[in-house]
């Protein structure tokens, strides 16, 4: 059959089961996007190329699965730049398909030609420039398989005009891209790993995001309650483990819970499963756990000894090495580790929501998660705020909470939260937002208003780039530059402005039924918060110090 690369390109992306795609058409991709308008494929249409990537994660992010988007060249791949930086930094599988200049106008400096390739190779897992039609037949599959396979991450695909108008003959389409699963093969290590937990004293489990990507979070719960393990978790790894459990230490690290650093801190051995010794998870890493042993398991070997080494080094997905090392471990109640850790909670209480005036941020994203219930899904910007809601919103499951991790990106909270609602039509979307941060992506209001999506935003407003303004007060003597704003938008009538229904629930003589009220419609809504602008995130380890000199 004959067909142009454009309509190949898309008959692929149907066999790899794609049914959304968000993007912004331009010049050199618009064959693709005809092509696309014969196809049962949904387009979402972003109102920036970097509110499609972040649509996109909030696809992948919500059901692990790679999702696609698209953007033209020039401005088009390069607005797409910080998205796919932030799912590469926090492993997410994406396809990003950009339109490039013809093959022949490439180094000419042509009309919105920019070296996405070039651009693209530091902060992709993978990157094709496609050179013919017939080539799009390994490597879309590829792009795919690449993805998805082993620690997931982002590829790009650069698509010249030319190779998407290019007509060619095939005979049949190729298989889909599939994801690989790894060979396990440090079957040594792991009974070394089982002897090293089975005499440790004071084990503690750190989790972090790929046992959720792995799908392995009940064999981590398995393995804590059968040996009396203790488990601290990072930003990426919350809602992984049972919350409710006695185990559950809670988030470790710069924002962490005082008494989850003291314990890590005593730690004799630490069993460390798809995490990479973050810096914010860590603090300074010659102090981090400097009396235990490491056990370090992840599917990314680059990873293993990178930061911190090990003792016992372990490549391989997390669910088959965890399979495997289950049966070697012997059921333990660890009594004096279990009671020593009850004597740390005891002396560095959580903070009591009791105590907590309503519109204190901390309350307020608690209350919010009671009265939400547990059929929800949480984004989050980047500041304070996102450290509040990794504080105390009450997560109940794994893939509950997504959050820009590594690359830290203010605007990713609204977009992700769209791409979590079209993935997730069963559920209710809540976006915690700084006054800030909100205005990166502000945009893709219009998106969220036309796709009419159960996404709830709730603003904490501040007036300030909180988490500067803090670090400012604590580490600047208190020298404040550039995290004021002078002018304060008011949230609630942008909002109606793009029809999205709104509140400000200071204004409210009922707070709490207002905030219900918005959390229980059915539609798109914004919540706008004033909150005390000297409000602090506590405790915080200062940057370069150990966990322990928290500051509370
Ligand atoms: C794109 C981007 N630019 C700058 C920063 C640095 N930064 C981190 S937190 C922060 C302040 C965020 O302010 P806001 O969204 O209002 O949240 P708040 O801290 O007040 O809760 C800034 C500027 C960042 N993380 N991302």
């Amino acid at each position: 059959m004959k067909i142009t690369g454009a309509d190949l390109i898309i008959r692929l992306l149907e066999r790899q089961n794609i049914s959304t795609i968000a993007g912004i058409p331009g010049g050199a991709n618009l064959p693709l996007y005809d092509a696309l308008s014969k196809s049962t494929i949904t387009h979402i249409l972003a109102r920036h190329e970097q509110g499609a990537g972040f649509i996109a994660q909030g696809m992948a992010r919500s059901t692990g699965k790679a999702a696609v988007c698209f953007a033209t060249s020039g401005p088009g791949a390069t607005n797409l730049v910080t998205a796919i930086a932030d799912a590469n930094m926090d492993s997410v599988p994406l396809v990003a398909i950009t339109g490039q200049t013809p093959l022949s106008l490439i180094g000419t400096d042509a009309f919105q030609e920019v070296d996405t390739y070039g651009l693209f190779l530091p902060i992709t897992k993978h990157n094709f420039l496609v050179r013919s039609a017939k080539d799009l037949l390994s490597v879309i599959p590829e792009a795919f398989r690449i993805a998805a396979s082993g620690r997931p991450g982002p590829v790009l695909v650069d698509v010249p005009k030319n190779v998407q108008v290019e007509e060619i003959e095939i005979e049949d389409f190729p298989e889909a891209g599939k994801k690989i699963n790894t060979s396990l093969s440090d079957i040594e290590k792991i009974k070394r790993a089982a002897q090293m937990i089975n005499s440790s004293t004071k084990p503690v489990l750190y989790i972090g995001g790929g046992i959720v990507n792995s799908n392995c979070c009940g064999l981590v719960n398995e393995l804590s309650e059968k040996s009396k393990i203790p488990v601290a978790s990072t930003l990426m790894g919350l809602g992984a483990y049972n919350s409710q459990s006695e185990l559950y230490l809670g988030m470790l690290g710069m924002h962490g819970a005082r008494h989850t650093n003291m314990v890590v801190d005593q730690a004799d051995l630490l069993i460390a499963i798809g995490v990479r010794f973050d810096d914010r998870a860590t603090g300074k890493i010659g102090e981090f756990c400097k009396h235990a042993n490491i056990i370090h398991i992840d599917i990314d070997y680059s990873e293993i000894d990178k930061i911190r080494e090990s003792n016992c080094g372990i490549k391989g997905d997390a669910c088959d090495v965890l399979k495997t090392l289950l049966p070697l471990i012997h059921e333990d109640s660890r009594t004096q580790w279990i009671e020593k850790i009850m004597r740390i909670k005891e002396k560095n209480p959580e903070i009591n929501y009791d105590d907590l005036d309503f519109f204190h941020p901390r309350k307020l994203i608690f209350e919010t998660g009671k009265a939400a219930g547990k059929n929800v899904i949480v984004t989050t910007d980047v500041g304070q705020h996102q450290m509040w809601t990794a504080q105390s919103y009450p997560l109940s499951r794994p893939g509950q909470f997504l959050t820009s991790g590594g690359l830290g990106t203010m605007g990713f909270g609204l977009p992700s939260a769209i791409g979590a609602a079209v993935a997730n039509p069963d559920k209710k979307i809540i976006c915690f937002s700084g006054d800030g941060s909100i205005l990166m992506n502000i945009q893709e209001l219009a998106t969220l208003s036309e796709l009419n999506l159960n996404v709830t935003i709730i603003i904490l407003n501040n007036g300030h780039l909180g988490l500067v303004r803090q670090q400012q007060e604590l580490f600047f003597n208190g020298n404040y530059i550039a995290s004021q704003f002078g002018c304060r938008p008011e949230f609630s009538k942008i909002a109606e402005g793009f029809g999205i229904t709104s509140c400000i629930l200071n204004d409210s003589h009922t707070p709490f039924e207002a905030l219900c009220a918005k959390l229980n419609y059915n539609g798109p809504a914004l919540i706008e918060v004033d909150i005390n602008p000297e409000e602090n995130v506590y405790p915080m380890v200062p940057p370069g110090a150990s966990n322990i000199e928290m500051i509370t």
